[in-house]
């Protein structure tokens, strides 16, 4: 049984000492260490005892380590990116608090003593069985682990999470599919089970979503903050210098009614790139950077950079987030940040979950291109009141629930056992035909009530409901649509003939074929298609050509990754 704990300070001992981005991450746990204890003790109530196994785990941040070139270190007091290391930090408070047993590396030396590979031994199969229930990385984590575990890393890849910031989606996850059809990708083919990935945001629901949490404010301090605002200041999104480049037109107008302020990085004098009539305070440390979105109304976006985590931070603490809408949508299909990474999700404003999840009064996502329109929304920004708002998901207790519910439920090891074969059985014995999992419900399908309801499948496959796409549209876009959310362990209910049928699709062939976008059905044709490859069930990707069988479930209140019955 996994003990909750209670203090923070055992874990700044596991976590090593010797590089800028080590001290950022334990100065984040140590900040925020009451916040994540009293949401530690409001989920042990919840969960009224029901704590689980506790895990053996071990961490291994593989972007950390020298022999990765540790790109990210030497940039953490240079206004580089600290949004990995924010999520790191969380993760691995949010593991400890739970009760787990963790271990820590950022070096391939021990990451090799903790796997157990002899010094100088390459590539060869572990001689004792893994110590670790789980591992946590990251995709160079994963390429070390896959150099120096020999064929023990086919046998052990299923207890891997691979933290990986902006999702990789099935069709690029997919070895022999990704080379074939042309997903190509900088960070390799792994055949993971897609939600072994763990994103930052809810990307795709293909990916399983980690997240990161935001301070917090007590009723006391939002109505200090609501009475301490700045009503004319804004912060600039953007910490390094190049942020600001080219951006003078618009810092011009908000200049004409707001006084502006901005944590650019500098060494010796203001960067060429920050006009006069800004107020620099240089990178701040976190959280005097959040004390100075306490004072500001405004945080304004300039593009980049790209779904981080300040604006959830800067929302938080009372300011409204202003942004870009990007159009055409920026993708590794057109745009040089994203090109390599392993998905072809469309970002459609500098930070999309701010634009779908969040919204106005909070959020405004405008064309820059349009300076009236910016010129306008700044205007009504001004005139516009809004409260602190934290999405529950970003509270501790949020992420705190969602990882315990990842551990105690996601098992990518023993696969789902398949039905019988049915000519194993002389026909006297064969039992009645099961009833149909899914009914007819006008426009979409529900789970039957009759059917047979696995107790121990996660998520419950009674929250399904099967909906079917339009042309443009991906089984993630259709289930939102609905007002609910993609859950791709779900595709395997509706991967069947019948299915069709009960959606009142007429079907003059049906072949089961490798294809990302399947099952569906090419309707002017009459060709209905089922998926052959269970790995490459995909709640992302669509084409005209085809209207997709959707899997939607229900979801908790601000926990998109639990459905109601999840906990
Ligand atoms: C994102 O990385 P960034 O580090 O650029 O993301 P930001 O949203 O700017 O902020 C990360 C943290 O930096 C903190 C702030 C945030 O938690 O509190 N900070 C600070 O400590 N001092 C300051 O003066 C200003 C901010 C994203 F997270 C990465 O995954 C991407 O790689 C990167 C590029 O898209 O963007």
């Amino acid at each position: 049984q996994a003990a909750f704990r209670n203090d923070l300070a055992p874990l700044l001992d596991l976590v090593g000492t010797g590089k800028e981005s080590l001290s950022f991450m334990k100065k984040r746990i140590r900040h925020l260490a009451q916040q994540w204890l009293r949401a530690t003790q409001r989920l042990e109530q919840k969960l009224k005892g029901q704590q689980g196994d506790q895990k053996h785990i071990l961490i291994h941040i593989g972007f950390l380590t020298e022999e990765s070139g540790d790109v990210f270190s030497p940039r953490v007091l240079k206004g580089g990116p600290l949004g990995e290391m924010v999520q790191w930090a969380d993760i691995l408070a949010a593991l400890f608090l739970l009760g787990h047993s963790l271990k820590v590396t950022v070096s391939l030396k021990e990451l090799q003593s903790n796997l157990g590979v002899p010094p100088g031994r390459g590539n060869c199969p572990l001689t004792n069985p893994l110590p670790f229930d789980l591992i946590y990385t990251d995709y160079h984590g994963l390429q070390q682990m896959k150099q120096h575990m020999g064929l023990s890393f086919k046998k052990y890849r299923c207890r891997v999470r691979v933290i990986d910031t902006f999702g990789t989606e099935p069709a690029y996850n997919h070895e022999e599919y990704a080379t074939l059809r042309g997903f190509r990708t900088n960070w390799g083919y792994w055949n993971l089970q897609p939600s072994q990935f763990m994103t930052m945001f809810p990307h795709t629901p293909d990916n399983s979503f980690m997240g990161f949490v935001s301070e917090e404010l007590n009723q006391t301090e939002r109505q200090r903050i609501k009475s301490n605002k700045v009503g004319s200041m804004a912060v600039v999104y953007g910490k390094e210098a190049s942020i600001w480049k080219g951006k003078e037109k618009f810092l011009a107008i908000l200049n004409k009614y707001m006084e502006i302020h901005g944590t650019v990085y500098y060494e010796t004098q203001r960067p060429p790139e920050v006009p006069a009539f800004v107020k620099n305070h240089g990178l701040l440390p976190q959280h005097e950077f959040q004390q100075l979105l306490r004072k500001a109304k405004l945080f304004i976006g300039f593009g980049f950079p790209y779904e981080g985590p300040a604006p959830l931070e800067a929302i938080a603490n009372g300011c409204v987030f202003l942004q870009a809408r990007f159009n055409p949508p920026h993708s590794s299909l057109n745009h040089e940040f994203f090109r390599g990474k392993p998905t072809s999700r469309e970002v459609s404003s500098q930070h999309p979950y701010a634009e779908d999840f969040i919204g106005k009064p909070h959020v405004w996502t405008v064309d820059y291109n349009n300076s009236e329109e910016f010129e306008a929304a700044i205007k009504t920004i001004l005139r516009t009141q809004v409260d602190p708002y934290l999405p529950y998901e970003y509270t501790c207790e949020g992420m705190l629930e969602r990882i315990h519910a990842y551990i105690q439920h996601q098992d990518f090891c023993t696969m789902p056992s398949p039905p019988p074969p049915a000519k194993a059985q002389s026909p006297a014995m064969q039992s009645p035909p099961s009833p149909l999992a899914l009914s007819p419900n006008a426009t979409h399908l529900v789970w039957s009530p009759n059917a047979h309801r696995d107790p121990q499948a996660w998520p419950p496959a009674d929250s399904l409901q099967v909906w079917l796409s339009e042309g443009r549209h991906s089984c993630t876009e259709t289930c939102r649509l609905h007002g609910l959310v993609c859950e791709p362990t779900f595709f395997r209910f509706l991967n069947k003939k019948e299915v069709f049928l009960q959606l009142s699709i007429t079907c003059d062939s049906t072949e089961y074929e490798m294809n990302h976008l399947y099952p569906a059905v090419a309707e002017n044709v009459h060709e209905c298609y089922l998926q052959k490859e269970p790995l490459l069930f995909s709640c992302a990707g669509h084409n005209t050509k085809y209207r997709r069988l959707c899997p939607c479930r229900d979801y908790r209140e601000g926990q998109v990754a639990l459905c109601r019955d999840c906990l």
